[in-house]
């Protein structure tokens, strides 16, 4: 079964989504809202008791393959508010919360069995021999952009047209018909550190960019003084340099989500993706943190 001290393959972190779902059946949905190049399921576990009714948080990992840390985070979430719902505060319990822990499964089957280091999806190209696309270059949000590439061998490959891709269309297809209260998208990447915000796309600022910043600012603090790591927060252009075809992007732009975040997790480099197993807890605490410090900023 599931655990926080070791990373796990595809099949496991499955079977936990469905151990949930059928542990929790009454404020449990599971779906699968596609299928990828390979055959592979993209799950989504909805937890709420009031789908109607309560304002949305959508939490995404696992969109890049290497990025193992991700996943685990996203599990970890699910399971912390659930293993003690009923005491869950009012910022928590009355939400509608929609996780996908594995946007890429290919790409994560891919990272663990062949390439520790793969970053993007295992979809072919026409006209190329190399594989993948990066999904989070292939959103239908300025498209082609600036930090992507029209080179089907790039890391950064943007695809051949916007969402091209299966996993991009799913999600997409998902949220855009459940935007009505969407109010936070957060996703979980690794490794730098950094809480940001829209733009990443064009150097400006969204408009509720200084409840972003508050927000951001607040949850780095509070992973300071729990378990003393340091995270930035700072809008995404600043920070990382511009991109085009983000998932953080797209989830403002055309869904209207507020409260939009991608979270590089640990570290600042010295593993890098290869973040050791002892380093999981700690790492997912800290992305529980952000989770917690956005549930509670959305107004009831
Ligand atoms: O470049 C990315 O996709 C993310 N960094 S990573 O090292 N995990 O690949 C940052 C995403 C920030 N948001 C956008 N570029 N839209
Ligand atoms: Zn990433």
């Amino acid at each position: 079964g599931i655990n926080w001290k070791d990373y796990h393959d595809l099949e496991t972190i499955y079977d936990f989504m469905r151990e949930i779902r059928s542990k929790f059946p009454k404020i449990c949905r599971l779906y699968s809202i596609g299928k990828t190049a390979e055959g592979r399921d993209l799950k989504v576990l909805r937890i709420s008791e009031n789908p109607r009714e309560y304002k949305k948080i959508w939490i995404d990992g696992g969109i890049h393959a290497r990025e193992w840390i991700s996943p685990a985070t996203v599990t970890f979430i699910v399971y912390q508010i659930l293993s003690k719902w009923e005491s869950q505060p009012a910022y928590i319990k009355q939400r509608t919360w929609y996780f996908m822990p594995v946007v890429n499964p290919d790409g994560y089957v891919y990272s663990r069995n062949v390439n520790r280091l793969w970053r993007k999806n295992r979809s072919p190209s026409s006209s190329s021999s190399c594989y993948g696309v990066d999904l989070n270059r292939n959103f239908n949000i300025n498209w082609n952009g600036r930090g992507s590439s029209t080179n089907p061998c790039s890391d950064t490959y943007r695809g051949t047209t916007p969402a091209s891709e299966l996993e991009t269309k799913a999600v997409e297809n998902f949220l855009s018909r459940r935007k009505h209260n969407l109010s936070a998208y957060l996703t979980y990447h690794s490794y730098g550190q950094y809480i940001v915000y829209p733009w990443a796309y064009k150097a400006v600022k969204v408009k509720d960019s200084a409840a972003l910043q508050r927000v951001g600012k607040t949850a780095a603090e509070r992973i300071l003084s729990k378990t003393g790591t340091v995270y930035r927060s700072d809008v995404t252009h600043a920070l990382l340099g511009i991109a085009g075809g983000g998932s953080d992007d797209w989830a403002r732009a055309a869904c209207g989500a507020k409260y939009v975040y991608t979270v590089e997790l640990r570290d600042k480099g010295e593993y890098g993706f290869q973040l050791p197993p002892s380093q999981i807890r700690g790492t997912a605490e800290e992305g529980m943190i952000v989770a917690e410090t956005v549930a509670q900023a959305i107004a009831l």
